[in-house]
């Protein structure tokens, strides 16, 4: 069962797009997943193991010392990484800069762009001494235009952007890709974590929009994955089609 499959590495495997992820590449990877949530690793684990091959690390992307550890104590078998998916990442707060909240901003800040290099950093070893891999990392509209509010979280995710081509750069020596997928809305966790658990608030951003899912992105993924070898897709924005830019809505 699978033991010749490439092994992939999901980031923020725990909810959402991460999820979605999993499940969608479980077709073709062994599949290392990685978020805070235990018990939903471990039923991630029991749900596709009869699919893949599945281990589970559990650690906190902003902790580098954590994520230094739980990379480097993988198994032989498990070291050859050839996917790495750059996913965790959230917005805390909608706030105009002048109220924002210095919690938030931290957050943000450490966990979407210094998360997503301290993870890279320790998956690139093995992919630089393999001469081969493919990193795609998730940033978001809010990487290519800034809107009300968005301020610090948008900073994160044109950081995201900026480390995506600063990536493709010094890895094309490696024959490492570096793609970057940039979604509109996405009905997931997101919005709930961004309002602090606010249900109602959460719920209006997606309303009369047919937004996207999960499963929308996922699916995106697998298409750059299975792309013959020659081929990268470098940088993609997906939107719902009710969504026309950050702030151009087309609501029911
Ligand atoms: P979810 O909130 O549903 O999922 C976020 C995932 O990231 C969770 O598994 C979460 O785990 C994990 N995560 C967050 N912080 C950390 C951390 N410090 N250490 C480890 N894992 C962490 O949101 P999405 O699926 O929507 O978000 C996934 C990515 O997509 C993010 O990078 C987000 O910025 C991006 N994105 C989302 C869009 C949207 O509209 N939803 C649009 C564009 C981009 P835990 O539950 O433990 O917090
Ligand atoms: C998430 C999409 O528009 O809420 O990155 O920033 S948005």
């Amino acid at each position: 069962m699978g033991n010749n499959k490439k092994i992939a590495l999901i980031t923020g495997a725990t909810s959402g797009i991460g999820e979605s992820t999993a499940y969608e590449l479980a077709n073709n990877y062994s599949l290392i997943l990685c978020g805070r949530n235990k018990e939903k690793l471990d039923e991630l684990e029991e749900n596709l193991s009869s699919k893949t091959k599945v281990i589970t690390l559990e650690f906190d992307v902003r902790n580098h010392q954590e994520v230094s550890e739980k990379i480097s104590s993988l198994d032989n078998s498990w070291k050859k990484i050839e996917l790495l998916i750059n996913n965790a990442g959230n917005a805390h707060g909608l706030d105009f800069i002048y109220e924002g909240d210095i919690e938030d901003w931290d957050m943000m800040i450490d966990t979407n762009v210094k998360g997503l290099l301290y993870v890279t950093k320790y998956v690139l070893d093995s992919m630089i001494k393999n001469n081969s891999g493919h990193i795609i990392n998730i940033g978001s509209i809010a990487g290519k235009e800034v809107y009300p509010k968005g301020n610090i979280y948008c900073a994160s995710k044109f950081a995201v952007d900026a480390i995506s081509q600063g990536m493709r750069i010094d890895l094309n020596k490696y024959n490492i890709k570096v793609s970057q997928v940039n979604p509109g809305l996405v009905e997931t966790n997101f919005s709930m974590v961004r309002f602090k658990n606010d249900k109602s608030r959460s719920k209006s951003v997606y309303e009369g929009l047919n937004p996207l899912i999960g499963d929308d992105i996922a699916k995106v993924i697998s298409f750059i994955v299975n792309c013959p070898d020659n081929v990268n897709i470098s940088d993609l924005t997906v939107l719902a089609k009710s969504q026309a830019s950050s702030t151009v809505l087309n609501r029911k």
